[in-house]
């Protein structure tokens, strides 16, 4: 890991509670477990995150796109089952990163391309393109320093999804375009991007998950009114480490959605604010994704 990379998931994990200027929410804060804080999953099985020989590869691809919201060109990582043909469309996952990360940190922390070549080839997962952008919305989306400073753009990556992001994928690959088969999910800010613009656009996305979400995360009764809002969702993914200080966000939603009667699943591993429980996350949020 590159050593800046480190220094910010030291910080995450040891530093105490505190608000950065002009932060809505409690950021992080001492832990309080609940009753039902508990694991959904077993701990994947051996072998889940090697490369295997003998089984088809899926490929990953840096592409470029045009944003009108930005005003640049931004990057995007993306990945392509094995045997992509532009003659069949697939659903896709759009996947986001953290406060520290670009379109390479879910490459980096989980090697999403290993997870799902092993989950398709012994039929746990569906085919499908997962797309990892940018999501931080401004002309220097690689800025040196204070990550912390740049948070406002990740709000502003609202409409570069929406009205960019998307329209070059399904421009660029064939893709299954309606929302019964577009999935969002990220982690830390990328969690709270996803239940922000996921549950905020139920026409656009049937499939939601907020891994470890930050408090970019709207309050509960803004992100889901009541269960009536929920009615169309086909998947809401809630998860978060019981070590990681920033589990009370994931924890306050958990609970209304329980008092309002909302189906979702809730996934408490042991792990803190970092990258072995993404990956663990993701492996099981793949498998998630019927999409049928
Ligand atoms: C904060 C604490 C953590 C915050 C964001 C984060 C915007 C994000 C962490 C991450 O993405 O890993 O107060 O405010």
């Amino acid at each position: 890991m590159k050593p800046a990379a480190c220094a910010l998931l030291l910080m995450l994990t040891a530093l105490p509670a505190q608000e950065p200027p002009g932060q809505p929410r409690k950021a992080w804060s001492p832990i309080v477990l609940q009753e039902d804080d508990k694991p959904a999953f077993p701990p994947p099985p051996s072998g889940w995150d090697v490369r295997r020989d003998g089984i088809p590869h899926g490929r990953l691809t840096m592409i470029e796109y045009d944003s009108k919201t930005v005003g640049t060109r931004r990057h995007m990582n993306v990945y392509t089952p094995p045997g992509y043909t532009p003659e069949k469309k697939l659903p896709v996952l759009y996947l986001l990163h953290g406060i520290g990360g670009d379109e390479t940190e879910w490459q980096r922390f989980a090697q999403p391309e290993v997870l799902l070549d092993n989950l398709i080839a012994d039929g746990k997962a569906v085919p499908m393109i997962v797309v990892m952008p940018n999501g931080r919305a401004q002309k220097d989306d690689h800025p040196k320093g204070d990550v912390f400073k740049h948070a406002p753009a990740f709000s502003v990556f609202e409409k570069d999804l929406l009205q960019d992001v998307i329209p070059a994928i399904e421009a660029r690959y064939a893709v299954l375009a309606d929302r019964e088969h577009r999935a969002l999910a990220g982690l830390s800010m990328g969690g709270g991007q996803s239940l922000n613009f996921g549950l905020g656009h139920p026409e656009l996305f049937a499939w939601v998950g907020g891994f470890s979400s930050a408090p970019n995360t709207r309050k509960s009764a803004d992100l889901m009114p009541d269960a009536t809002a929920a009615k169309h969702l086909r998947l809401l993914w809630l998860s978060c480490g019981s070590r990681d200080g920033l589990i009370h966000i994931s924890q306050d939603f958990h609970s209304w959605l329980k008092t309002q009667g909302v189906p979702h699943v809730w996934h408490v591993t042991d792990h803190a604010h970092d990258a072995s429980e993404w990956k663990q996350v993701l492996y099981y949020f793949l498998q998630q994704l019927r999409f049928g």
